[in-house]
């Protein structure tokens, strides 16, 4: 029954649920392949911008090619309608406000070491997004469960850890990449499809560990820790926090921070001591490295009291006037108090059948407007079969929604689940 409440974030997540085939690399032209075929497809519930060309990190997409079909694409219209938003780059959104005010820390601390990127394109090769990372051939994250597809060899980053290894080879040693990600996942207040990560890298050389008399990896862990508690305090100012051990494919040791925030315990960043293989790979052979990367909703949230995920990609003018540049003591105040309103739905499910495939059909439909998709029920009975009862959270951030507009929704929902996950209702 607790199915959906344990959760894990991607790379922490050590099952092995999926075998992929051979990777290699594919290199980016001005022409991309790129479709919009999804798996739950033809929801047009939603309304495509009307872009031609899109400019991603100085990468042209054109409509054309974007428009190409390729089976292995599982990249749906709302998720291609949020490309090239980047929010992370507006200085009076909170994810801007929170960038830059991250970049005045590490410039103040380190004396404007730390190269900043904020513009590399989200599409990048299986290659830069796993392999570059050590992420193994099996991990779960490789999964089209878990990862979109744009085709067999590219993706949309799932982190921005898969710029690692190019930053490395180009000479940099202090950087801090900022950027939008994507990932099929499930649905509530602190979890959505896209979101931006920043990643922090730094690299020592010997003599900067051997004064201290540590070895290197307890040296760069040390550090890593007080650079991020530092920059806890630089933000928040007293906050209840811990440190949790975990396990990533890229660093060892491994840790979460999580933050204390609405009665409950918050993941916000994963890092850890860098994989050698990684710096040995990259021309860096006599050094150590910590990397980090941390989800900035999950810390603008804190920051700026945001209740739910949702918000950020709000247009709404009650969201938007609250922020201003370099604001960051701004706590938003709620401007919608509308209750949100419960769906239930029972069915058998089948093999194929994953949370994230559902997710994607609810989200397909109804947009911005689900709340939350969580398993309630779960049982298999004598003859083998398990059936599944999700409730449906719908509910507007902007205004009420009617019961006719609700029950449409949920309509159209029963009869795609039907259709598309071929799950029978009960
Ligand atoms: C990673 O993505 C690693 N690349 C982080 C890392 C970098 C570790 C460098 C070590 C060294 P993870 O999957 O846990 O790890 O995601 C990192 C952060 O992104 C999480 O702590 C969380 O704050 C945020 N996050 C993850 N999934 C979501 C989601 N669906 N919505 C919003 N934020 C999310
Ligand atoms: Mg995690």
């Amino acid at each position: 029954m607790a199915l959906s409440l344990v959760h894990s974030t991607l790379f922490s997540k050590t099952s092995q649920l999926f075998l992929h085939t051979k990777f290699g690399f594919t290199h980016f032209s001005s022409s991309l392949p790129f479709s919009s075929s999804a798996l739950p497809s033809n929801s047009k519930a939603w309304r495509r911008p009307v872009v031609s060309v899109l400019e991603l990190g100085g990468v042209k997409i054109a409509r054309d090619d974007v428009l190409r079909d390729d089976p292995t694409n599982n990249v749906p219209d709302t998720i291609f309608s949020k490309l090239g938003l980047q929010l992370h780059r507006r200085d009076q959104h909170p994810l801007g406000i929170l960038k830059n005010a991250i970049y005045d820390y590490f410039d103040t601390n380190y004396s404007n070491k730390f190269d900043k990127f904020d513009d590399l394109c989200p599409l990048v090769s299986v290659k830069q997004n796993f392999d570059d990372v050590l992420v193994p051939a099996d991990h779960v994250s490789r999964s089209y469960n878990d990862t979109y597809y744009v085709d067999s060899q590219t993706v949309l980053r799932c982190h921005t850890s898969a710029h690692q290894a190019e930053l490395l080879r180009k000479g940099h040693t202090h950087f801090l990449v900022t950027g939008d990600v994507y990932r099929r996942d499930s649905i509530d207040s602190t979890h959505y499809p896209v979101f931006h990560q920043m990643e922090g890298f730094r690299v020592f050389s010997p003599d900067e560990w051997e004064a201290s008399g540590l070895d290197g990896t307890s040296f760069a862990a040390e550090d890593l820790k007080k650079c991020l508690e530092g920059l806890a305090k630089h933000l928040f100012g007293p906050v209840e926090m811990r440190w949790v051990d975990t396990y990533f494919p890229f660093t060892n040791p491994s840790f979460e921070l999580e933050i204390y925030f609405k009665e409950k315990w918050l993941e916000v960043l994963g890092c850890g001591v860098t994989e050698q293989e990684i710096l040995k790979r990259n021309g860096k052979l006599n050094n150590v490295a910590w990397a980090f990367g941390l989800g900035l909703e999950r810390l603008a949230m804190v920051l700026f009291d945001i209740p739910d995920i949702r918000l950020f990609w709000s247009n709404d003018e009650r969201f938007t006037s609250q922020f201003s540049k370099g604001q960051l003591g701004i706590k938003f105040k709620p401007f919608s108090k509308y209750p949100p309103c419960y769906k239930d739905m029972s069915f058998w499910i089948n093999e194929s059948f994953t949370e994230n495939n559902l997710c994607e059909v609810v989200r397909g439909i109804a947009g911005d407007l689900v709340e939350e998709v969580r398993l309630i029920d779960n049982f298999t009975n004598k003859k083998g079969m398990t059936s599944h009862c999700y409730r449906i959270a719908y509910r507007s951030m902007e205004r009420s929604l009617t019961d006719e507009e609700i029950n449409d929704l949920q309509m159209s929902v029963r009869e795609q689940v039907q259709s598309k996950l071929n799950v029978v209702l009960r």
